[in-house]
């Protein structure tokens, strides 16, 4: 049965504002906000990669399931990866069937996150809008929003007037090169701070038993019986995993890693059809509130938010090489600022103070990779190309169920891996950000 975090063993410590401040000022150390216990040489499930998915999949199983001898392990810090360099943003506003009923399920989770947690995790429901500047994309758009209703997920078509209205810094004339014909206008899209979400789901899993191990690199899968060398692929099982602190026995290793996704799953002889391409991101310095919403422009391959310190992050199509490095390239923000300035001439005294990148791994159809593989016991949640972060709770709720009953829940039955071979593909090419 599930449990909230108020029956939990250990209750995190609370302090007052005066409290933390006292603290500060006096040279405190801090109380550890999840324990670093021995790594032990035996676990009912192993989870590679300890951010947002590995950490949401952790904790929902010790919380649905009562699975609590759980390592999550991540090579470097947990959230290091993709959900420490994503642009923050969630919405359910998807192209098919499949992909409204799975990203609504992670909004519902993103909106009781701070109680299910007991963290601030600051989600901000803002809305979104997704800018047509041409009569192609407000097709797509017509199609989106009817897609969206039929799943109850609330999305309409809009036009300038609105838009001008929802966000008065919008060039709405027709001026630009590109002029806003209309949007998709998505009320319950938003953003939250990606970090909270990462510490309060390892904290949540800390109370609830689930350890975490960092700076503990998965070297290889372990299996026996497969077809292939090593006992591992087609008709193989999980036996364990090797790190660089030792080997660990368990029937159960779940792939949660986003850019090494193909990687670790050709350890346990599982090929994937991923191809890893970074994505790079910025952020200005802060100014005063501005932009109420979300502003997506698939053909200016922009999308920019403001967080709640004032500054404006922006993220752009992935790189177009496919490659493992995450440089920043100036290309990109010459090419950012041009595309900016031409949806908001306004801002163009602002200033970029940082970027950066991570590694999407993409699949043919913009869909991820759930579920069973041919390898008994090794599972993968992985090829979330550009839309990871916003499926991070629901890919841990499903995960855990797959683990827990063996079955495949309805929800990501459309993203299993066999899909592949039957053909049957869930195109959501058309509710990427920008176009890829
Ligand atoms: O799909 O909303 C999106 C998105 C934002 C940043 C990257 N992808």
């Amino acid at each position: 049965m599930a449990r909230s975090l108020g029956q939990l063993r250990h209750r995190p410590p609370r302090y007052s504002a005066a409290a933390l401040a006292w603290r500060g000022l006096r040279g405190h150390t801090w109380p550890r906000v999840w324990r670093d216990p021995e790594l032990k040489t035996s676990y009912d499930a192993v989870v590679v990669g300890g951010g947002v998915h590995g950490l949401a999949t952790a904790y929902y199983l010790a919380r649905n399931h009562d699975i609590t001898d759980v390592a999550v392990l991540d090579k470097a810090y947990l959230g290091s990866g993709g959900s420490g360099r994503n642009t923050a943003i969630i919405r359910a506003n998807y192209l098919t069937p499949a992909g409204v009923a799975f990203y609504g399920r992670s909004l519902q989770l993103y909106n009781s996150m701070a109680v299910d947690l007991n963290i601030n995790v600051m989600f901000s429901e803002r809305g979104h809008l997704t800018l047509a500047h041409t009569d192609g994309a407000l097709r797509t758009m017509r199609w989106r929003a009817e897609v969206n209703k039929l799943g109850g997920v609330d999305s309409s078509v809009i036009g300038p007037g609105e838009i001008k209205k929802i966000v008065p810094s919008l060039d709405t004339s027709d001026r630009p090169r590109y002029p806003i014909l209309g949007a998709l206008y998505h009320p319950p899209g938003g953003i939250v701070r990606h970090d909270a979400v990462v510490w309060g789901y390892a904290r949540a899993a800390d109370h609830l038993g689930v350890e975490m191990h960092q700076r503990t690199e998965v070297l290889d899968v372990l299996c026996s019986g497969g077809e292939g060398p090593g006992g591992k692929g087609a008709g193989g099982r999980v036996t364990g995993v090797r790190t660089n602190r030792g080997d660990i026995s368990t029937p159960v290793v779940i792939n949660c890693t986003a850019g090494w996704a193909s990687l670790v799953s050709a350890m346990a002889g599982v090929r994937l059809p991923i191809v890893t391409h970074p994505l790079q991101a910025a952020v200005t310095e802060p100014v005063k509130m501005f932009l109420p919403a979300v502003v997506v422009s698939g053909s200016l391959h922009v999308y920019v938010s403001q967080t709640s310190r004032g500054e404006l992050v922006f993220g752009a199509s992935v790189d177009p090489v496919a490659t493992y490095s995450v440089r920043g390239s100036s290309e990109f923000t010459e090419e950012l600022a041009g595309h900016v300035l031409q949806l908001m001439p306004g801002i163009s005294q602002m200033r970029l103070l940082r970027q950066w990148a991570g590694l999407c791994d993409m699949t043919p159809d913009y869909s991820p990779v759930m579920g069973f593989t041919p390898v008994e016991g090794f599972l993968v949640d992985v090829g979330w190309g550009t839309y990871g972060f916003k499926a991070g709770p629901v890919s841990g709720e499903q995960m855990a169920e797959v683990v827990a009953t063996g079955r495949t829940p309805e929800l990501i039955e459309p993203f299993a891996l066999s899909r592949f071979n039957t053909g049957n593909l869930v195109g959501e090419k058309g509710a990427a950000a920008v176009g890829h």
